[in-house]
């Protein structure tokens, strides 16, 4: 089981770090370490387990958050329309970001990085996304938009080191462009 205490914190310059490409088909341990972040998830979504491991919701968690620096992120979480994403993403490429921007109005923030950081993350409205899912046991493409596709993009920027305040426009936090649109 993964504890808060396995999750570095960005103080670790193991979190701004690139990841590697993972081996296909997964090793046992591969597969271990997804099914484990996932129940991560899970339990931090679950209020009694949440509570007793005194843990946040989670909505994604990707494997350099936990110091292994592989490209990996599991995703759990449910679209405006109440469809669950569950993900457990494997070498995922980003095949396409729409011109569009958006942006959550009260900002993100990260399991990883325990201070706020307050400003707008702008992101790709629309995306495509390629990887092998785990969960499906196949290759799959993802087109996804608004809050999931955030989340996605959040996961995928740790495997290249990147973290949400790093996207913050330091000298306006809380400009806003036209066209950019809120989510929620
Ligand atoms: C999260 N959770 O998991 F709208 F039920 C955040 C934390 C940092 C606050 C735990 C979150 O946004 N939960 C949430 C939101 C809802 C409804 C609900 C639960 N992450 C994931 C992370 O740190 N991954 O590395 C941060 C999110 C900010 C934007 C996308 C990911
Ligand atoms: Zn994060």
């Amino acid at each position: 089981m993964i504890l808060r205490k396995d999750i570095i914190t960005d103080d670790n310059p193991v979190l701004r770090e690139k990841s590697v490409d993972v081996t296909l088909p997964l090793s046992k341990e591969d597969e271990k370490l997804l099914d484990d972040m996932m129940e991560y998830l899970e339990n931090s979504q679950d209020d009694e387990k949440a509570k007793e491991l005194d843990i946040q919701p989670g909505v994604g968690l990707a494997a350099p958050q936990l110091g292994i620096l592989k490209k990996m992120f599991v995703v759990l979480t449910y679209d405006d329309d109440g469809k669950l994403h569950k993900y457990a993403l494997v070498n995922p490429k980003l095949i396409s970001n729409s011109v569009a921007k958006c942006y959550l109005p009260t900002g993100e923030g990260c399991l990883s990085v325990p201070e706020s950081h307050h400003g707008l993350v702008k992101r790709a409205y629309k995306i495509k996304m390629k990887a092998y899912d785990h969960i499906s046991k196949q290759d799959v493409t993802l087109s996804l938009k608004g809050y999931v596709a955030i989340v996605l993009q959040h996961e995928y920027d740790h495997l290249f080191g990147k973290v949400y305040y790093d996207h913050i426009n330091k000298a306006n936090p809380f400009e806003i462009k036209e066209g950019e649109i809120e989510i929620i």
